[in-house]
């Protein structure tokens, strides 16, 4: 018989070891298969905007020929949310996007820029993953702009303003089986170069596999905070967890702080149980001004959606701390 089963007071204890600076929402998984008006295979990681005092996710789902598409759920509050019936974006039957969506259209992030929503998704085809960039002002109707990158490339964020007069995006080109954080410019969203590599992966970290951007960038006074997914490769499998990086305002491939540790590791059983288990994978993260409260929404274990939230200030705060300080 087990001592801490019977003991209250280090199983109280037990629960602050390890514990998470982002606080899931007592209320999750907030999107699972169940929600979804039409038939799929599964519900996972989700771009997070806020669109006429609505919070809208546009969130990846899986159809049931196993091809990735969009749908949108709206919700008044933040956590409660409504799926439209239909999806709002399928890949194309048009040229030069329909090579290369003809797996799927993966993993979305929205960036609100001069009043135009961006999306930038991965376009999924035999020819390997690569990003594409569309745009829309209403979310009834998305306007392809190009596809923005070669294979094999993941992971595109577009910042939310200019840098040094240049539009700025993250990616993750990917090295074999590794991949690290790039950063690329362009003058019209359409051809885009000066890239070099923002950050790599850490040996002997939780991040040491691979490392991707996850939600766009948020300006704050400290730099552009940055919510990455890290990767490790354990014996049963990859192990994604949630991380925070701090980047200079001007030159955002400067990094001024890295989180030592996660922001957010698979631990509720919905993050440990699913198509792909032990996986928190970020697209989206909803920053309220008035209370600066940071709303992350995170696709857990590739089978739900769930929103977890901390202080921007403990986000910040982490991203400058140590191991063992933490
Ligand atoms: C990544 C992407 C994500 C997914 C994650 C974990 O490569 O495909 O969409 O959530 O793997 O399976």
């Amino acid at each position: 018989m087990s001592v801490l089963i019977q003991d209250p007071v280090p199983r109280a204890k037990a629960r602050l070891v390890g514990r998470d600076v982002i606080h899931r929402w007592e209320g999750n998984p907030i999107i699972q298969l169940e929600d979804i008006p039409f038939r799929c295979n599964t519900v996972f990681n989700a771009a997070a905007v806020k669109f006429h005092d609505q919070y809208l996710l546009l969130v990846r789902v899986e159809d049931q020929q196993g091809r990735s598409i969009f749908a949108l759920a709206w919700s008044e509050d933040g956590y409660r949310f409504v799926v439209d019936p239909e999806p709002v974006m399928t890949p194309t039957d048009e040229e030069p996007f329909a090579t290369y969506e003809a797996c799927g259209i993966e993993d979305p992030r929205i960036t609100f820029m001069d009043g135009m929503y961006y999306v930038m998704y991965t376009a999924y085809s035999h020819h390997g993953p690569r990003l594409a960039l569309a745009r829309t002002d209403d979310f009834k109707t998305f306007e392809r702009i190009a596809l923005i990158s070669e294979p094999v490339n993941k992971d595109g964020a577009l910042f939310p303003k200019k840098i040094n007069g240049r539009y700025a995006r993250f990616d993750r080109p990917n090295v074999g089986s590794t991949g690290n954080i790039w950063i690329s410019y362009s003058d019209d969203l359409i051809n885009w170069g000066a890239s070099e590599v923002v950050m790599t992966t850490r040996p002997d970290h939780w991040d040491c596999a691979r490392i991707g951007a996850s939600a766009p960038p948020i300006e704050t006074e400290r730099g552009w905070l940055e919510i990455y997914h890290g990767v490790k490769e354990a014996a049963a499998g990859p192990i994604y967890r949630l991380g925070a990086v701090m980047l200079d305002l001007e030159n955002p491939a400067r990094v001024l702080g890295r989180a030592a540790i996660p922001i957010l590791t698979p631990r509720e059983y919905y993050e440990r149980v699913g198509d792909i288990g032990n996986v928190v994978f970020s697209c989206g993260a909803i920053l309220e001004e008035q209370t600066r409260e940071v709303k992350m929404y995170y696709g857990a274990a590739d089978t739900c959606i769930c929103v977890g939230t901390a202080k921007l200030d403990a986000l910040i705060k982490r991203c400058f701390e140590q191991e063992d300080s933490v």
